[in-house]
């Protein structure tokens, strides 16, 4: 084992963490990509595109820029996939719906795209939207059409495709009726009216909601319909907030209080709680709440328990945004899909010729506290696992570094139990704490302990994407720490500030907290890496990060992947599965 971290490699203070906290709303963390900049649309079209960032086995088109997964559903033996798509370059613009189908979610086999400009009511652009799939298994397609370039970023009504040919298990070629637009805004904000749900049925009508906003009020508007057709907005939204800002693609099903089984999207019942899910315009990044579906008044509560607001919990607390769920009839799961955007500038996406990845779609289900959701990746991902490499027993000192060999570590899913005998050495809790926001708390906290300041119970966890001499690294980590009144905090960290020499790239340390009993003292870690981006599961899903990083060393066979402990607590690594991950067919 070699010494690690025997000097502070960077040291952020509370003032810095905090500026950085501020500077989410102009730095690139928050990609404004709506804006209009036309002569950008439109890039060269670069024929033989970078690879040394490009996934093995995350979906992603051949070239070009996407966003948005749009529509996932289940027809006559094939997953579809649609996904906000710039058919002429690496940057946002031009948005088509890209299409593509697969037998098992992993294996992709590309279309023509199946929505694109060609009416007066999308003339300006086809973007988000869901699918439901009516009686009769008859899927059917809502979608947003911007009709008018302005006011900025243009003037949006809601609109339905239908399969050309119902026999086609492919659902090549869409129609889009003359009788469109079937739902049109009836108040001021006509540019902030998108990105309408699944429908659900009851009470003799389809339901479906509509993102928008009134100043910083976040607003779902509830619609009704008995035909599909002609559209009534509800008196009341199905579900509001204040102080929040635009919400972007909600997302609204139902989930089993009993079991990890999906529910399908208008399943009312007992055991069943409901989870609401918005995408925070002004912050970029997914929360949700569970709550309950009064269906008297027509409108979703969320349980007193669920922070409602830019505290709340998060699918994924990185690179993660605009997702959406389907349920899966053949496997009976809620399936979540959610879009990766590039760390990397702008100038750089269109030098490498492509920008945005979907991340591995996961199983959803309710944690057995009723209060947050676990998310797993789906089981089809391990018909790539490959060369295995097994560890049992390996301690690691504070400062140690363990190297997991003889697997493909660029291209691997990492799978980790730690243990340690005592909780005694956790480090205090700062109070001073509670005066940084509370929305980016755990990510502040990530910033100000990082994996170089020595702890008691952890730093202790992975150094992804390593380079040979450490001059870049992804730590992925846990860090304990113990509240006055004898609590304890565990943080989840995964810290892309290390991970490459590349200065322009925007490098954040995201974290989250974990909401584990510590009695058993252990923790468990599986992360999904792939070139350019790393997804880690804490403790079975109960808290997901995602993060796209570039190193510039730690790249293919010159990368390397260690287990490592920076706290005064011995961990043991009490089991780690480590597979190589084999390319999948993508497009
Ligand atoms: N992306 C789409 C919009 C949606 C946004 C445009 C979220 O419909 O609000 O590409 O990323």
């Amino acid at each position: 084992m070699m010494r690690f971290f025997d000097t502070c490699l960077w040291s952020l203070t509370l003032l810095t963490c905090l500026l950085s906290t501020l500077n989410i709303f102009h730095g690139r963390g928050v990609m404004a990509f709506h804006d209009i900049h036309h002569k950008l649309y439109e890039t060269n079209s670069v024929e033989n595109v970078k690879q040394v960032y490009r996934t093995g086995y995350h979906f992603q088109p051949k070239k070009n820029w996407m966003n948005d997964p749009n529509a996932p559903m289940y027809y006559k033996g094939f997953y579809h996939l649609f996904y906000q798509y710039n058919p002429k370059g690496a940057v946002w613009g031009n948005i088509v719906w890209g299409h593509s189908v697969s037998k098992d979610l992993i294996n992709w086999i590309p279309l023509e795209p199946a929505i694109v400009p060609s009416k007066p009511f999308d003339r300006y652009g086809c973007w988000s939207g869901s699918a439901t799939i009516l009686p009769g298994d008859k899927p059917v397609i809502v979608y947003t059409g911007i009709i008018n370039e302005k006011p900025e970023p243009g003037h949006q009504v809601q609109n339905y495709a239908i399969p050309a040919n119902y026999s086609d298990p492919y659902l090549q070629k869409w129609i889009k009726p003359d009788n469109n637009p079937i739902i049109k805004p009836i108040h001021e904000n006509v540019s902030s009216f998108r990105d309408p749900t699944t429908a659900w049925f009851n009470n003799g009508h389809w339901k479906l909601i509509v993102g928008s906003k009134s100043d910083l009020r976040g607003i779902a508007y509830l619609y009704r319909s008995r035909d599909f057709i002609k559209w009534t907005k509800a008196k009341h939204p199905f579900h509001t907030k204040n102080d929040i800002g635009m919400w972007e693609c909600p997302d609204f099903y139902p989930i089993s209080s009993q079991g990890t089984n999906g529910l399908d999207t208008s399943t009312l019942g007992n055991d069943v709680k409901y989870v609401f899910k918005a995408s925070l315009d002004l912050t970029r990044f997914d929360y949700y709440t569970i709550g309950r579906y009064n269906l008297v008044k027509d409108i979703y509560v969320p349980d007193n328990t669920s922070v409602d607001g830019w505290a709340g919990l998060r699918y994924d607390y990185g690179n993660f945004y605009a997702s959406k769920t389907f349920f899966d009839p053949i496997k009976k799961r809620r399936i979540l899909w959610g879009w990766a955007n590039e760390s990397s500038t702008r100038s750089e996406d269109i030098a490498k010729g492509w920008s945005g990845i979907q991340l591995i779609p996961r199983k959803v289900w309710l944690d057995h506290s009723g209060h947050s959701l676990l998310q797993w990746p789906i089981m089809e991902l391990e018909s790539l696992r490959g060369q295995k490499k097994q560890l049992n027993n390996v301690k690691i000192k504070k400062g140690g570094t363990f190297e997991v060999k003889g697997i493909n570590v660029v291209q691997a899913d990492i799978d980790v139990t730690f243990t340690f005998l005592s909780l005694d050495k956790a480090e205090l809790y700062d109070e001073k704490w509670k005066d940084l926001p509370s929305e980016n708390l755990a990510k502040s906290i990530c910033g100000i302990r990082g994996t170089t300041v020595q702890g008691g119970l952890g730093p202790f966890g992975l150094l992804a994407l390593a380079s040979s001499k450490l001059e870049e690294y992804t730590p992925v980590f846990f860090r304990v720490f113990k509240k006055a009144g004898g609590k304890h905090k565990v943080l989840f960290c995964s810290d892309a500030t290390p991970s490459s020499l590349n200065k322009n790239e925007y490098k954040p340390s995201f974290g989250g907290f974990v909401d584990v009993d510590l009695r058993e003292k252990k923790l468990s870690l599986r992360s999904l890496i792939d070139h350019s981006v790393i997804e880690s599961f804490a403790e079975g899903g109960k808290t997901v990060i995602s993060s796209r990083v570039y190193p510039t060393l730690a790249i293919n066979e010159n990368a390397h992947l260690h287990l490592f402990n920076n706290g005064s607590e011995i961990i043991t690594i009490e089991r780690l599965n480590a597979w190589s991950i084999k390319t999948a067919h993508i497009n």
